[in-house]
């Protein structure tokens, strides 16, 4: 019969175990994109305060991008696709992509 390994049962304390990777959310001036809307999607899905909402998308007006925030891998693509649906849904070209820090 085959030889198995045992089974440790200690905890296991790894050193291969590492961080998750961390993941920028850059959001992407376009000319067509209200103010308004960049603004209430800032809220909705970055869960910013209203006034850091407006800062930021006022950054992203006059240097063509900022980060949004930073997230693990599929955190950081499940808020990128939110703004891609919602912006979609509402005829809009807003656009974000993920960069890993
Ligand atoms: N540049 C857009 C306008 O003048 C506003 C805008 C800001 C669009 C940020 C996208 O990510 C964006 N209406």
């Amino acid at each position: 019969m085959e030889q198995r390994k045992p089974v440790s049962t200690g905890p296991i304390i790894s050193e291969d175990l590492k961080e998750p990777g961390m993941y920028k959310v850059v959001l992407l001036n376009d000319d067509f994109t209200p103010m308004d809307f960049v603004v209430f999607v800032l809220v909705e899905v970055f869960h910013m305060t209203q006034e850091k909402a407006a800062d930021l998308m006022f950054k992203v007006h006059k240097t063509g991008s900022a980060v949004a925030g930073v997230f693990v891998y599929d955190i950081a693509m499940t808020k990128c696709l939110q703004v891609f649906t919602v912006a979609k849904e509402n005829g809009f070209p807003l656009q974000c992509k993920v960069e890993e820090e």
